[in-house]
């Protein structure tokens, strides 16, 4: 498939030139080769953004596109990022928006150059608070994902003979991102199937999806909750989680206290397991940012070069990674 798409369309360039003349044959098969898109991500130093850029860059190297890697960690600074992108030629670009509710906004600049635009992770809102159906998006299946890490931690909590009614949990939530809410939905509703007490969830609000913001939401809840020896963790992803797991230990908890369990595995997971000591953070339900980079761009790519819109939404499934088994899991995932 890779290989046959951009071979279909030099094809009919080729008898579009052969009807006609040598010339449009040539600048059919130059326009082939100059297909140029964006991918705009909100985090560009967080390794799944890094690794979702680079899919899709090597994707581009062997298809023949290219991909101009951005960064738009505001709204200023991702309209200025469309600017650029059409200056240079590009004809559409992928991207994982800083906030949701800028979706409008974006699409107006980029029907201003009449570029085709597809979301990646996190998914536009329209001024009603509903997903924009209109913009095809690739992501992950968040409430779903959410329960594996639910699951994950009850299964660890058992493996550590801990009594559910006196285990806390610090939820660290951002209700602002409807991906962010329904994963940590679903590893709430798992959690309490599996016999956790709803009153020993405890909110840690973060005011955006990285270390630095849940460890400032995480430091208070573990000063105000002494009482508790037992602790687990969760959020929208791992860094978050890494965040709760740092606060964890400068309050005093040892790793055995602690089971945090993330989403994403990528570097910064990478990077926990492979300390020589085990930490608080137990595990990650790892999805392929390689695929998602990959996927995404091909879809543009194909809507561009083809015709073909892709599909309005396509959810991603992920897989638990643990310090036992990170390395295969890694492979396996391609990552
Ligand atoms: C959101 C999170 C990222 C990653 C992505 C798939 O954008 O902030 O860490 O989980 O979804």
């Amino acid at each position: 498939m890779s290989l046959t798409i951009p071979m279909t369309r030099t094809l009919l360039g080729m008898a579009a030139g052969l009807a006609l003349s040598a010339g449009p044959l040539t600048a059919q098969a130059q326009s082939d080769e100059d297909v140029k898109m964006g991918f705009i991500v909100k985090k560009p130093e967080q390794a799944w953004f890094i690794n979702e850029q680079e899919a899709a860059t090597a994707l581009g190297e062997e298809k023949g596109f290219e991909v101009v890697r951005l960064s738009g960690e505001d709204g200023q600074e991702v309209l200025s990022a469309i600017d650029n992108l059409n200056s240079q030629g590009a004809e559409g670009f992928v991207i994982c928006p800083p906030d949701v509710r800028l979706g409008p906004a974006i699409m107006n600049r980029a029907k201003q150059y009449g570029m085709k635009v597809v979301t990646v992770d996190d998914r536009f809102l329209n001024s009603d608070g509903e997903p924009m159906e209109d913009v095809p998006h690739l992501g992950m299946s968040g409430y779903k994902i959410g329960e594996q890490v639910g699951n994950a931690i009850a299964e660890e909590m058992d493996n550590r003979g801990w009594d559910p009614d006196e285990v806390a949990a610090l939820r660290i939530t951002n209700y602002e991102l409807p991906t962010a809410k329904e994963r940590t939905d679903g590893a709430t509703a798992a959690l309490l199937e599996s016999g956790f007490k709803k009153d020993n969830i405890f909110d840690a609000p973060q005011q955006n999806t990285d270390t630095s913001s849940a460890f400032s939401a995480a430091s208070p809840v573990f000063s105000k909750r002494g009482d508790f020896e037992h602790w687990v963790i969760y959020a929208l992803n791992e860094e978050s989680v890494l965040g709760g797991v740092r606060a964890s230990e400068q309050y005093g908890l040892d790793p055995d206290q602690v089971i945090g369990v993330g989403i994403n595995g990528s570097g910064a997971a990478f990077a926990e397991f492979s300390r020589e000591t085990p930490t608080g953070f137990y595990g990650t339900v790892a999805v392929s940012s390689t695929m998602h980079g990959r996927q995404s761009a091909d879809n543009l790519y194909q809507w561009i070069t083809e015709g073909e819109k892709p599909k309005a939404n396509t959810e991603t499934a992920g897989k638990l990674m643990t310090r036992e088994n990170w390395e295969d899991v890694r492979e396996e995932l391609g990552l």
